[in-house]
């Protein structure tokens, strides 16, 4: 179980003022009753993997705890029909939405959508481009994790474990969304004052295992002088190790792997030596994103920016992480 007190803490400054009134920014954001009970959209965007399906969890068992009825939508990997989803949300007078957004435009509109029907709109786990849309103008808030910080936490371990010298192959998520965005500028910046670091490959598997097997058995085969992976998560390391295995080579030893998410497989992974980080990014949005629908209901300030405290995995600490592992 992740506590509460590992999962949140208030990033953005400023935001410590009690009412809607004192804060101009929210002047233009659709109000939200305080009441007893919530009918709460979900717009997923896909469950074609651990993390996902472990966050929808969160989020029903949540509303099942609070006896708040949830509205979910599975977008199924189309930001196209999570749009839909979205206006279809609109359409059934949901009190407020929860949105993981797919990519960082398409999604602008549901965005958009929502505030002009009055419909209090949050983040989840993915942002939107920050150019088009901003927290506590247009959307209440975004939670979730700092991507950059991820990738560059993933750099400094994947430096450390082969003495700041690799050909890296970089399998990266799916085109357009936040985390592979800033999951790849983390890990870049990073490896920037370590000449010995070089990405050789980088492609995007779409956050998806078989998509993140084929990419990187194609990659490996144009760079066999490759010595480590980071991909950008732990569905596609997995379809990584599968390739490698295939193709007779050693995870671990032939290749040093980091990745982020810690899924049950991942975790699985790093106790067996084929992977040596994983950087952790927490699914378990429930609690904290309806907290903050409470906060915004009683007219509470609530920062734009809510940012996950992610842990860092290694086989040093993933026995202690196991038994919570999805
Ligand atoms: O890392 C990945 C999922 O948006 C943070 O999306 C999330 C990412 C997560 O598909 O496994």
């Amino acid at each position: 179980m992740i506590n509460r007190r590992s999962l949140l803490q208030i990033a953005a400054g400023g935001a410590a003022i009690g009412a809607f009134g004192l804060r101009p920014a929210y002047a233009n954001m659709p109000k939200l009753k305080e009441k007893d009970t919530y009918k709460i959209g979900f717009a997923q965007t896909e469950s074609n993997n651990p993390w996902r399906l472990q966050q929808t969890k969160s989020m029903q068992d949540e509303a099942k705890k609070r006896g708040w009825q949830l509205v979910y939508t599975d977008a199924a990997g189309s930001a196209a029909k999570q749009v839909a989803d979205v206006r279809s949300m609109i359409a059934q007078k949901v009190d407020v939405i929860l949105l993981a957004p797919r990519e960082e435009r398409p999604l602008i509109p549901a965005v958009m959508e929502a505030k002009k029907a009055g419909i209090p709109l949050f983040l989840i786990d993915r942002g939107v481009d920050p150019s088009l849309a901003k927290g506590g103008e247009d959307y209440v808030a975004f939670i979730g994790s700092d991507f950059v910080e991820e990738g560059r936490l993933a750099a400094e371990a994947l430096v450390k474990a082969v003495d700041g010298k690799a050909k890296i192959i970089e399998l990266v998520g799916t085109v357009g969304s936040s985390p592979a965005n800033d999951r790849a500028k983390g890990f870049a910046d990073y490896i920037k004052d370590h000449p010995g670091m070089e990405v050789i490959a980088s492609q995007s598997g779409d956050f998806a295992r078989d998509k993140g097997r084929q990419v990187f058995e194609t990659l490996y085969q144009a760079h066999p002088e490759a010595t480590a992976l980071y991909s950008h998560n732990d569905e596609m390391t997995m379809g990584a190790i599968a390739a490698m295995e295939a193709a007779g080579k050693v995870p671990g030893k032939d290749l040093i792997i980091a990745s982020i998410d810690g899924t049950k497989d991942a975790a699985q992974a790093l106790q067996d030596g084929k992977v040596v980080v994983v950087v952790e990014c927490n699914p378990n949005f429930g609690p904290a994103a309806f907290d903050a629908v409470v906060k915004y209901s009683k007219g509470e300030a609530v920062a734009p920016r809510l940012v996950n405290k992610d842990r860092v995995f290694t086989k040093d600490n993933v026995a202690a992480y196991l038994p919570e592992a999805y």
